[in-house]
């Protein structure tokens, strides 16, 4: 029997994968949540567009937005799906300083208007809902962070998706949707957004290592993540929608790494040395030529920053049967490959 899923966010780089995903499974028709835009925004599922087989035969776009419960209400009314995985979000946590407003209606109040059009639509029975939690809701919360960690949001980011998460557990205690939160560490791939840290290091070595001539402007070099594998971690949304009971689950590696740490291993995988100097804010890399490769600026700075996230996914390796498969040299590795048959210049 095909299963319907709606995916909001499948222009963003997880939608993508998802989508992906869950064609390949051959019994899903997928729909997805696209915003209106000035110019094409759907570069990361073009190839899907372009192929006839799959476009309006196994996928279907809708214009939408988190912010409009009209153009929700209708596509879910319209849909009926089986499954909605809540990708879409302004995802970016400095961008959320400087738009909490904004970060706060898409991402908190945006759930709340599709969990209630799963309920105005009387889809409470089939509609399974994955809402996409995020580790940033840990803050600087004693590591390594569990489901059992007491949540510390850092960002109005962090704080609209920690409201997301409680609306989401709020929904399915009180009217029984299978509604569940991934709580996912930070994922990567070549579909990496190019201002978040690790796709504009590998972006800014790689046109280094080309002989482009640009200084990459960075923040605090100290902060540690868990970087996990993107195409891998959408995987496991869908099992975690598979599950028998909806439930909230950490995904993550369990290794963290500096973003100094993030920049040598990229250094080493292109085979560039970094000469370092400097602390602070005078903190500076070289190249043997001179070239200075990396600038710390106080424009990358947050007003509060998360200073060390490493998540404990026993109980998801337990539920999920899964063990985390993808190294950082792997992924590092993949996306220094994408970058260099890619030959887009580098930009801060
Ligand atoms: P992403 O690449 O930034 O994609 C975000 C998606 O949301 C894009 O498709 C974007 O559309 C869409 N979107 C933004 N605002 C919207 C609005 N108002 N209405 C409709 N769509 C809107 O994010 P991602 O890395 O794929 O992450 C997917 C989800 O997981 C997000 O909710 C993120 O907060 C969460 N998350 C991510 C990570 C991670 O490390 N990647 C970790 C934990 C949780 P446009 O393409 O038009 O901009
Ligand atoms: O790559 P980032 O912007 O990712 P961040 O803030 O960890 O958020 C990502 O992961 C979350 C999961 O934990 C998601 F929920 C969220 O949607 C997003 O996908 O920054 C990583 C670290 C930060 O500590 C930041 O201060 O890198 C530091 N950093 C240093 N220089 C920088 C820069 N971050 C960015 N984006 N740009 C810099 O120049």
């Amino acid at each position: 029997m095909n299963k319907k899923a709606l995916i909001t966010g499948i222009t963003g780089q997880d939608g993508a994968y998802l989508a992906r995903f869950l064609l390949n499974k051959g019994n899903y028709e997928v729909h997805g949540v696209k915003r209106r835009s000035s110019s094409f925004n759907t570069a990361r599922i073009d190839d899907l567009i372009n192929d006839q087989d799959v476009y309006e035969n196994k996928l279907f776009l809708h214009f939408g937005d988190m912010t409009d419960s009209i153009s929700l209400n209708k596509i879910v009314g319209d849909v009926e799906p089986d499954e909605i995985y809540n990708l879409a979000a302004q995802s970016h946590v400095q961008v959320s300083f400087e738009t909490p407003e904004y970060t706060a209606n898409a991402d908190a109040i945006g759930t709340l208007r599709l969990l209630e059009a799963i309920r105005q639509m009387d889809l409470v029975q089939k509609t399974k809902f994955y809402q996409a939690s995020t580790s940033e809701m840990f803050g600087n919360a004693p590591y390594p962070q569990s489901e059992l960690t007491p949540f510390a949001p850092n960002s109005p980011y962090a704080t609209s998706k920690l409201f997301a998460y409680w609306i989401t557990k709020n929904y399915r205690d009180a009217y029984g949707i299978f509604a569940s939160n991934g709580i996912l560490f930070n994922h990567e791939s070549p579909l990496r957004g190019e201002t978040f840290v690790t796709r504009k290091i590998v972006r800014g070595l790689v046109a280094l290592s080309r002989g482009e001539k640009k200084t990459i402007l960075l923040g605090n070099l100290d902060a540690k993540r868990d970087w996990g594998d993107a195409e891998e971690f959408v995987e496991l949304m869908w099992q975690i929608l598979q599950l028998d009971q909806p439930t909230d689950l950490v995904i993550a590696t369990g290794k963290s790494f500096s973003v100094r740490d993030f920049i040598n291993m990229v250094a080493h995988t292109l085979k560039i040395k970094l000469k370092w100097s400097g602390i602070g804010l005078e903190e500076a890399a070289f190249l043997v030529d001179g070239t200075q490769a990396i600038k710390v600026s106080s424009a990358y700075f947050r007003p509060l920053e998360v200073n060390h996230l490493v998540g404990d996914s026993t109980l998801a390796q337990q539920m999920l049967v899964w063990k985390p498969q993808k190294t950082i040299e792997e992924l590092i590795q993949k996306m220094v490959d994408h970058e260099i048959s890619n030959s887009i210049s580098f930009r801060n």
